[in-house]
């Protein structure tokens, strides 16, 4: 059984079992705190594909391009930000079955983080020109 089964059949679960945990006493749901995370997960997954290589500046510049240019990273950045406000409320009210759903979610991007951070030269974008200090030695 590979990764994505495994991964299918977790999240099967948890849309099976997540509705039968919510408790009917929770006011507050977690849709602000999902989109934070689900933004805090693509941020991430974006670093490490860009850091794989060192840090260097045009990765600041690829992020504001894509926060800038990229529709779904947009989105996704816009959505986490807007109505932040409201998470430590609805972190306050979580039930058992609100807490799958942000494990659903980071599920969903768990393939790819580890395509992200996975050791590979093949996605390497070629070196620009070395560092100071590194050059002429
Ligand atoms: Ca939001
Ligand atoms: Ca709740």
């Amino acid at each position: 059984m590979d990764l994505t089964k495994i991964l299918a059949l977790v999240k099967s679960m948890i849309v099976v079992l997540a509705p039968q945990l919510k408790k009917a006493t929770s006011v507050e749901g977690v849709k602000e705190l999902r989109e934070a995370v689900r933004g805090l997960l693509k941020v991430a997954a974006f670093l490490g594909a860009r850091f794989k290589d060192g840090v260097q500046f045009g990765d600041f510049a690829a992020f504001y391009a894509n926060l800038t240019q990229d529709g779904e990273f947009k989105t996704v950045m816009n959505e986490a930000w807007d109505g932040y406000q409201k998470i430590g409320a609805e972190v306050k009210d979580i039930d058992a079955g609100e807490g799958l759903e942000v494990v659903g979610d980071i599920v969903d991007e768990v393939p790819n983080l580890l395509e992200a951070f996975k050791k590979d030269k093949a996605t390497t974008e070629p070196a620009d020109a070395p560092a100071e200090g590194e050059a002429q030695k």
